[in-house]
């Protein structure tokens, strides 16, 4: 029987990394996209026009295209990944947070009953560690208890006790991956990792002069999203439907992925004072040119990047995963997964240094007429 999936979220980072990587196992690819007034969709555009993948408009606040969209694509497999997936959007959108992001789940299942497929499709929904939040225990683990700390983590915690009600109340093979921070050369450009990775090519590169952050001190455990993919397709492939912590099993700190990010940049900063006043100051640089930051403010605190209420210790204990999906959390390290999305954003600041070059020029020769 052939494999079908329908990815929510497709045209985010997991839902890219998830698509080629079903398609590489030979699934048929389906995924929703919302109608936006930008039809480019930069993270899947390459996968666009591949026989096996096949994009529908849906949205997760309108049932009945969810259940429309179910019963004609009958997936064997639903991984529920879209989201308002960022945490300080939530207490600005907290209405429109809720609705996708806890409503929308309950939409997803019962599109699949209304279609019975109860007995033959198993979903995966994207849970989080955010439901740790205010943490009651460090390291945490399945067991851990919830403390959601931002109406982002409300929301998925609805998510998951709703998924565990319908696996509970209707036999249905329906679980959640509670996924720690997983970072890429895909991820959205407001995420702290990416900010500071795109922040350090753009000031290494002359096109930016500070970095304006916000808490320092908080703690994450990131792992790579490539890696995190393969758990998701993992945890539906078990015998019973449960419940899995997908984490590294390693912390730093906001201010040590920082160091490290600059230090790919070729740019060595030293931390100096305290709370807002804190500041990243350049104490020497590999390339000659950049010789002028030596002694400059590169990092700086900014409260408009502080969160009403932030999480600041998340660490994750990976021991079920790896006993029971046979995962190797370590399969890409905190120094690689930096050194990755620094020389990727390196290359792409240059690129578009680039282009912007050229259609200076181009602009510039068609006034004057050099170029029809
Ligand atoms: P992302 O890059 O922000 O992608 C979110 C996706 O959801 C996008 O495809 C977005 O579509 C879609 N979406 C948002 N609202 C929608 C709606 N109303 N209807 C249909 N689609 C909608 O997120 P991600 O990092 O890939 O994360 C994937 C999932 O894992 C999310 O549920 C997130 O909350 C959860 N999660 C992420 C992490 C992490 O560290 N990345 C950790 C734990 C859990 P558009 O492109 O049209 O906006
Ligand atoms: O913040 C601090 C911030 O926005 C990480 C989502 O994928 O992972 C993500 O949520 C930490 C927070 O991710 C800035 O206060 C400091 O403590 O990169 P983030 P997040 O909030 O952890 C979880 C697991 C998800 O489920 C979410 O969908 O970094 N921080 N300065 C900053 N954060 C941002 N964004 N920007 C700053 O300038």
């Amino acid at each position: 029987m052939q494999n079908i999936a329908l990815i929510t979220g497709v045209t985010g980072q997991d839902g890219s990394y998830l698509s080629e990587f079903l398609l590489d196992k030979g699934y048929e690819v389906h995924g929703i996209i919302r109608r936006s007034s930008v039809d480019f969709r930069e993270r899947i555009a390459h996968l666009e026009g591949t026989p096996n993948f096949h994009l529908h408009y849906a949205d997760m606040s309108d049932s009945m295209s969810l259940v429309k969209l179910v019963g004609k694509v009958q997936p064997t497999e639903i991984y529920n990944l879209a989201a308002q997936s960022h945490v300080q959007v939530s207490f600005d959108a907290p209405e429109f947070t809720a609705d996708v992001d806890a409503v929308g789940v309950l939409r997803i299942l019962e599109a699949v009953r209304t279609n019975h497929l109860e007995n033959t499709c198993r979903i995966y929904q994207a849970s989080t560690s955010e439901l740790y939040g205010k943490v009651e225990e460090v390291p945490q683990n399945e067991n851990t208890p919830f403390h959601p700390y931002s109406p982002y983590a409300v929301a998925k915690l609805y998510g998951f006790w709703i998924v565990k009600e319908y696996r509970e109340a209707y036999n249905m093979y329906c679980c959640s991956g509670i996924l720690f921070n997983h970072e890429s050369e895909r991820r959205g450009e407001t995420f702290v990792t990416r900010k500071i990775t795109l922040a350090a090519a753009r000031i290494a590169q002359g096109k930016q002069e500070c970095l304006y952050l916000g808490n320092l001190d908080s703690l994450r455990d990131w792992g790579y999203a490539k890696d995190y993919v393969e758990c998701m397709w993992l945890i539906l492939q078990q015998e019973k439907p449960e419940d899995f912590v997908i984490a590294t099993g390693v912390q730093h700190s906001v201010r040590e992925f920082t160091e490290l990010a600059f230090r790919h940049a070729g740019i060595e900063l030293k931390f100096e004072g305290k709370d807002l006043e804190e500041k990243g100051i350049c104490v020497s640089v590999t390339n000659p040119e950049n010789e002028h930051l030596v002694g400059k403010t590169l990092v700086a605190v900014s409260e408009d990047f502080y969160r009403p209420t932030d999480v600041v210790n998340l660490w994750g204990d990976p021991t079920k995963a790896k006993a029971k999906l046979g995962w190797n959390p370590q399969s890409t390290s905190f120094e690689q997964l930096v050194q990755l999305m620094v020389e990727h954003d390196m290359a792409k600041v240059a690129a578009d240094s680039v282009a912007s070059k050229v259609r200076t020029n181009l602009a510039e020769y068609l006034e004057k007429g050099l170029v029809k």
